[in-house]
């Protein structure tokens, strides 16, 4: 990857150089100010990590590297984690020896699947999963290279990590996949691209529709930004020096809660007891009127809402469009739909909610089980799959840039109410 590594040590030198100028020159400078009810609330819109690979517009959307993500729509997994790392498109040459080194490097170590085994037959998939990924960091080329590299050098090593759990990505997940709904393993051919092997594991069987979406689902999910949990989770492991196996399993773990990652199974969940209890034909009257009751109950609406987004996500607004190219008259689409309709309406009617309108673990789901993937709790997985691809990107790019460890202060709830008196 020699290329590669000459993009990254030329950028990362101008970059170093740069965050030295700007702190020497305009250290002080106040870039924004925090508001009592930001640190009430969950450090809300306070601008205060760097992230270069992506940017989240609360009125456009997410931007990966300036680009709104509409435009990658089509591209591969593969483009977009070169584009996520160096903020150039690869060109084909790049793109082959990418590729090339993911082939290489994709094999599993032999304990992987006997600690799967060893696991209760009805763990979570996204705990095996990060199970797994977690048990690899033996193998790190970071932890191995820590005492005899220099600080500035660890992104050599970090990019090695970064490479092979990428790789790994594909086998890892339709391994914990096969193994836990006990399905027959699947050969996937050594020259088989990431998003084959990835489609091919699930699926057992090729299928290009159900590749063509999962290339889709990926990559508008790849990075949103570092300040979601998930992405976040993982900067500040990161920032310990910890290497990445460590930094993206923490990630993972972030991803894995009911209002982040969860959300795609929370809202088939829901679909599902939509249709028990009112039949696939509930109109958007009914519906609402169990929304309204999930409300009352002190409960969420699953898929709806964001903390930045002040616009329907883009990533929900492609991935609806490709479902609806597909599935417009499939009756669980349809329910999704009336779904879609009557939450934005009772959540703007409501007005609490900032954001009324369905995010993208509204569709995510429900594209997954319309394509052939029928195991809610698999969902995730799927998820932490694409958001690794940021994740690994962003971790290289910090220790390229020196990123410093992360250690923000925390205040007594004392001194909120005495600054709040003063
Ligand atoms: N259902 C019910 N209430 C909601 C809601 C929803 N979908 N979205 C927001 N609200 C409520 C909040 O709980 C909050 O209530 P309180 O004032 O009582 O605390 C109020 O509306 C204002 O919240 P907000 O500022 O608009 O949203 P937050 O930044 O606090 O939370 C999020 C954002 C995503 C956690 C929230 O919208 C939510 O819980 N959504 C449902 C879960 C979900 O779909 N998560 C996936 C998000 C997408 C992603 O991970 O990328």
């Amino acid at each position: 990857m020699q290329r590669l590594t000459t993009i990254l040590e030329h950028g990362f030198q101008q970059a170093r150089a740069e965050i030295s100028e700007l702190l020497n020159a305009h250290g002080d400078l106040v870039i924004d100010d925090v508001r009592l009810g930001q640190v009430l609330g969950g450090m809300r819109g306070m601008h205060c990590i760097v992230c270069d690979t992506s940017s989240v517009d609360p009125s456009v959307g997410l931007l990966i590297r300036g680009r709104p993500v509409i435009e990658l729509q089509d591209a591969s997994p593969e483009e977009v984690f070169w584009l996520l790392l160096t903020g150039c498109q690869p060109d084909s040459a790049d793109l082959q020896e990418l590729q090339d080194e993911l082939e290489q490097r994709r094999s599993l170590p032999g304990y992987i699947r006997p600690l799967l085994t060893a696991m209760p037959a009805d763990s979570h998939p996204m705990t095996m999963f990060n199970a797994a990924l977690l048990a690899m960091q033996h193998e790190s080329h970071f932890a191995g290279a820590y005492h005899s590299t220099a600080k500035a050098d660890l992104w050599r090593p970090a990019l090695e990590d970064a490479l092979d759990l990428l790789a790994r990505m594909p086998l890892l997940a339709a391994l914990v996949y096969r193994q836990r709904y006990g399905l027959p393993d699947v050969d996937i051919p050594a020259s088989t691209d990431w998003t084959s092997g990835l489609a091919l594991g699930l699926l057992g069987r090729e299928d290009q529709q159900f590749r063509a979406m999962l290339k889709r689902y990926v990559v508008v999910q790849s990075d949103h930004e570092n300040g979601n949990v998930c992405a976040l989770s993982g900067h500040v492991t990161g920032s310990t020096l910890a290497d990445l196996y460590y930094a993206i399993s923490a990630g993972l773990n972030g991803l894995a809660g009911h209002i982040h990652g969860l959300a795609a199974q929370d809202f088939v969940r829901f679909l599902d007891q939509l249709s028990a209890d009112l039949g696939m034909d509930a109109d958007e009257e009914q519906i609402r009127l169990a929304l309204e009751q999930r409300l009352a109950a002190g409960r969420v609406i699953p898929g709806f809402g964001h903390a930045v987004l002040r616009l329907a996500d883009p990533r929900f607004e492609i991935l609806y469009g490709y479902a609806a190219e597909q599935y417009l008259d499939h009756p669980s689409f349809r329910l999704a739909s009336r779904v879609y309709r009557a939450g934005k309406k009772l959540l703007q009617d409501l007005g609490r909610a900032k954001n009324p309108y369905p995010n993208v673990d509204a569709i995510t789901g429900v594209l997954l089980r319309l394509s052939g993937i029928p195991q809610l709790e698999f969902y995730t997985v799927l998820f932490g799959v694409s958001l690794s691809i940021g994740m690994l990107a962003q971790n290289v790019v910090s220790r390229g840039i020196g990123s410093p460890i992360v250690r923000p202060r925390s205040v007594p709830l004392a001194e909120l109410r005495a600054a709040s008196r003063a």
